[in-house]
């Protein structure tokens, strides 16, 4: 675990808001928001968003928006396209003298998982490999949480969703996201969690200060489309890392290096537990086999990390 070469050492350290606290149309309790704030927080107001279609377009509604920056809404899958449009108008402005430097804006893009995992894969891989120096974050609520939770490529095994809500839930598996992104060579890429607010605040910064393609990739717990009590964001993200379910990590210079190694893991089912889309592998009786199966695919990516 690295936490040199950043001015973020404790919470005390960390930045006051720049993302105006105004009575927003999110959910209580949501995972994403609270990962944008602390997000922004480190980015700062020289940000332009190209904003994916999903929960967090709601933020803004013209003319009025909580950022202090620029804010731009396209279609689930155009958010890298927008993005290179932007950085291009931005650098003939800077190269035309146009503009000063000091006006050049970050061009972040912020996405869902559904357009993120799927819908919008082919623009990203074109932009990375463009060599696009962008930011991409995505909060993931593991479905298309603003249409009503449909599942999505980055929803996990067994849950239930709008679209896989009887029997055993989701058949499908999770998509690796972060290891599609490597497979990019992109520039920087972690994951993150609202709940680490730290190693959050870290990766941000250290993002901020390499050129490229770079994914900040942060597990959104959503009260609403995980059926939990909104006042346990924090815990369930907390045991999403200690579980060993959402691995904290980052890609250095070619290697993926674990942030934090939670070597005495709780079980996975203490993190499943509490949200309701796992309710019918406890009851009315418990799924032994699912549970099982769930904990040993925790298990085998635990197995092959070397430290
Ligand atoms: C091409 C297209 N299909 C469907 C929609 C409708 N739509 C708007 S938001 C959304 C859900 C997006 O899911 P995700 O990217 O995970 O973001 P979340 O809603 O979970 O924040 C959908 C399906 C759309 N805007 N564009
Ligand atoms: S549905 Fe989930 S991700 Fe969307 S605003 Fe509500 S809590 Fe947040
Ligand atoms: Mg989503």
């Amino acid at each position: 675990m690295s936490e040199t070469g950043t001015r973020f050492r404790s919470t005390k350290d960390l930045p006051s808001a720049h993302l105006l606290g105004t009575g927003t149309p999110m959910c209580a309790g949501c995972g994403g928001l609270q990962a944008l704030h602390q997000i922004y927080d480190v980015l700062g107001e020289k940000t332009v968003f190209l904003n994916a279609a999903g929960c967090m377009t709601l933020l803004s509604v013209y003319p009025f928006t909580p950022f202090r920056g620029s804010w731009l809404y396209t279609a689930m899958a155009s958010a890298p396209a927008g993005a290179q449009g932007v950085r291009d108008a931005l650098d003939i402005l800077l190269e035309q003298g146009r503009i000063p430097s000091r006006e050049d804006l970050r061009v972040v893009v912020l996405t869902g998982d559904g357009a993120a995992y799927g819908m919008g894969l082919s623009a990203t891989s074109g932009a990375i490999e463009r060599g696009l120096d962008f930011l991409y974050i995505v909060y993931d609520n593991e479905g298309y949480g603003n249409t009503g939770q449909q599942y999505s490529g980055a929803t996990p095994h067994t849950a239930l969703t709008a679209t896989s809500r009887w029997g055993a839930g989701f058949r499908g598996d999770k998509k690796d996201l972060f290891d599609i992104w490597v497979a990019h060579r992109p520039a920087y890429a972690a994951t993150v969690i609202g709940a680490e607010p730290l190693d959050l605040a870290r990766k941000v910064e250290k993002a901020m200060s390499i050129r490229g393609p770079k994914l900040i990739l942060a597990l959104a717990p959503c009260p609403t489309g995980w059926d939990f009590d909104p006042e346990r964001t924090v815990d369930i993200g907390r045991l999403a890392v200690r579980t060993g379910v959402w691995p904290l990590k980052e890609l250095v210079d070619g290697e993926v290096v674990h942030t934090k190694d939670p070597r005495e893991r709780k079980p996975v089912e203490d993190y499943l537990r509490l949200q309701g889309r796992f309710s019918h592998l406890f009851e009315p009786e418990r799924n032994q086999a699912e549970l099982a199966s769930l904990q040993a695919r925790v298990d085998a990516y635990w197995a092959g990390v070397v430290r």
